[in-house]
């Protein structure tokens, strides 16, 4: 599944949760209906092929489950269990869990989660005054997202997560009684970046009797935690939970806020009328602010639409007053101007919404509108409504000039003439995904020959009249000698390049520049310190006009956006658009997706 909009892929990033991230974030902005039509159609049949593969994976996953549970239950048919032995030895009733339940009627509440996930940690954090107060009531169980590949776990932090899940899990399991094992993860998870390795001192430190650290101590470092934990990556992808947290209230998704009290609302909703908490009673109503969506229609762009990111927004924050105005209301004009505004869209938030649960989350995103009435949450919006739009056919600015003939929309992707057969590349030069897109490019360079008008482009940005990059001044460096590279020796950069990214972090750029790749490195010292930067700052420009900022992005005929890192994927897009070309006739000797995560930096 591709993350549609930009915006809430960025706060997705940072206010939601943890996501495997294995497509590449940007989706492509799209010109033409046609295209948009195409590419739907290519990704239905793509989506079905996924589909296919997923149930395949689905089927593997049961039988290697089915496996699972005959092996341990064969291996528990061996050998007494010693946890079974010692419920006998503590015969005493359990201790209820804050408010005692004489209904028996509990609310199922399941967390999907990843260990060291700072997003899975603070729901974590949210739900464990609830347990103290009203557990005997909630049917609470966490659960672990990681990948199974055979008795291989994997995850997307790590082994010290994957070892940090085991532990989590042999808690759960030998603390379960009481939730007693939130005393030991409520301590854990307050550094999250030490788990797992600071769990025994947690553990003492919660006063766990010494049998059941033993048993714990046991399920970690043996075979049983692994199971658990296998198990319990097979069940978070049974239900496709993917990100951290994922998490279901009585069987459904619930996107509702992660503070004491959202939970306490969600769980109290929950249950029947007769079987309902004391504590519900209490909780004190969400607080209320207004909140105003500021947009322009005109924007067609994905960044421009807040639908998805506003329900966000509505489910985090029940007493969101909210309100929505259009560029072509006065009011949203005003508003624009006297706060300071600079692009759309944005929402403004009344500053009551700092007393809200959820805040804390959402609180680093914002900023102060200039007169100061307004938290502002802008997230990657970009687009001006005082600038002419380019596809309107109308002269939005009343300069006399429509659409593309307007300067501002020159270098705008609708304005853009289509070349065929051209192909342009941008990418950071130390991006490991811009490294693989331009290694894919060999093949497909020696597959389409001199027919391919084949470009590549930089993406950074310029501070104080420097070129920068999001790895540093080695890739600035390294960008420099590139365009270098490529205004020099035309016919030879790529050697060059391949060359460089065997080891991109290397600085013995000069083994690269030799005669085997035809690249010489006096020219490009030479290069380097003269022109080069001011190559740089004319080559980001490109890039910048575009709005393209996820490493590696491809164009094909200068109009169709695309994204992608293997050699088939790069030629079938080539030859969506150039299907004479005689390269369109050996697609399938190109290298299609290798199964390597794919992904941008952006
Ligand atoms: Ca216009």
């Amino acid at each position: 599944m591709k993350v549609k909009f930009l915006v809430l892929a960025v706060l997705g990033m940072f206010a939601f949760g943890c996501q495997p991230k294995e497509q590449p974030k940007e989706e492509p902005k799209q010109a033409q209906g046609e295209v948009d039509k195409a590419k739907a159609e290519a990704e239905k049949v793509k989506a079905e092929a996924e589909k296919l593969k997923a149930e395949a994976e689905k089927a593997k996953a049961e039988a290697e489950a089915a496996k699972a549970k005959a092996e341990a239950e064969a291996a528990k048919a061996a050998q007494p269990k010693p946890e079974e032995v010692k419920k006998e030895e503590v015969a005493a009733p359990a201790e209820v869990v804050g408010e005692p339940n004489p209904t028996g009627k509990k609310v199922e509440l399941v967390f999907h989660v990843m260990s060291q996930c700072p997003f899975g940690t603070q729901v974590m954090n949210g739900i464990s005054p609830v347990l103290r107060k009203m557990g005997a009531w909630i049917d609470f169980r966490l659960e672990f997202i990681g990948n199974v590949d055979g008795d291989n776990l994997t995850s997307m932090h790590g082994d010290a997560e994957v070892k940090g899940d085991i532990v989590e899990l042999c808690l759960q399991k030998h603390l379960y009684e009481n939730y007693k094992y939130f005393d030991v993860l409520d301590c854990m998870n307050k550094d999250a970046r030490a788990i797992p390795g600071n769990w025994e001192q947690c553990a003492k430190d919660a006063k766990i009797a010494d049998d059941k650290f033993a048993l714990v101590k046991a399920c970690y470092e043996g075979q049983e935690g692994k199971d658990l934990t296998k198990a319990s990556f097979q069940k978070s992808e049974q239900v496709g939970a993917r990100g951290s947290p994922t998490m279901f209230l009585g069987g459904k998704p619930y996107r509702g806020g992660r503070g004491e009290n959202d939970y306490m609302r969600g769980l109290c909703q929950e249950m029947a009328q007769d079987a309902k908490a004391k504590a519900c009673a209490d909780i004190p109503p969400p607080v209320e602010f207004e909140a105003i969506v500021l947009g322009d229609k005109r924007c067609t762009d994905r960044t421009c639409d807040t639908s998805r990111l506003v329900m966000s927004f509505q489910s985090m924050f029940p007493g969101m007053k909210l309100k929505t105005l259009d560029w072509e209301q006065e009011e949203a004009k005003k508003l624009f101007d006297e706060e300071g505004i600079t692009f759309l869209p944005v929402i403004l938030f009344g500053p009551e919404i700092a007393k809200a649960d959820g805040y804390d989350r959402l609180g680093r995103f914002l900023t102060d509108s200039k007169s100061a009435k307004y938290k502002v949450f802008a997230g990657r919006a970009s687009h001006d409504p005082k600038s002419e739009i380019c596809d309107n056919k109308v002269d939005d600015t009343g300069d006399g000039v429509i659409d593309c003939d307007d300067a501002t929309c020159k270098q705008k992707m609708v304005c853009r003439e289509e070349v065929a057969g051209k192909l342009e590349l941008f990418v950071m030069s130390q991006c490991p995904f811009g490294v693989k897109g331009l290694n894919a490019m060999e093949q497909v360079l020696a597959t389409f020959g001199a027919d391919l008008k084949f470009e590549v482009h930089y993406i950074g940005d310029i501070q104080d009249g420097k070129p920068t990059s999001m790895h540093g001044q080695g890739e600035v460096d390294e960008n420099i000698r590139e365009l270098c590279a490529i205004k020099k020796f035309p016919e030879a950069y790529m050697k060059y390049i391949l060359c460089r990214n065997k080891d991109i972090r290397s600085e013995n750029w000069q083994a690269c520049a030799t005669a085997e790749t035809g690249v010489d490195a006096k020219v490009i010292e030479e290069c380097f310190k003269g022109e080069g930067t001011q190559l740089l700052i004319d080559d980001y420009a490109v890039a910048k006009g575009l709005g393209i900022g996820a490493s590696p992005t491809w164009i094909a005929n200068g109009r169709y956006q695309f994204s992608g890192i293997d050699s088939k994927t790069i030629g079938q897009n080539i030859c969506q658009h150039n299907s004479a070309l005689a390269g369109c006739a050996k697609l399938d000797t190109l290298a299609g997706d290798t199964g390597a995560p794919a992904g941008s930096c952006n």
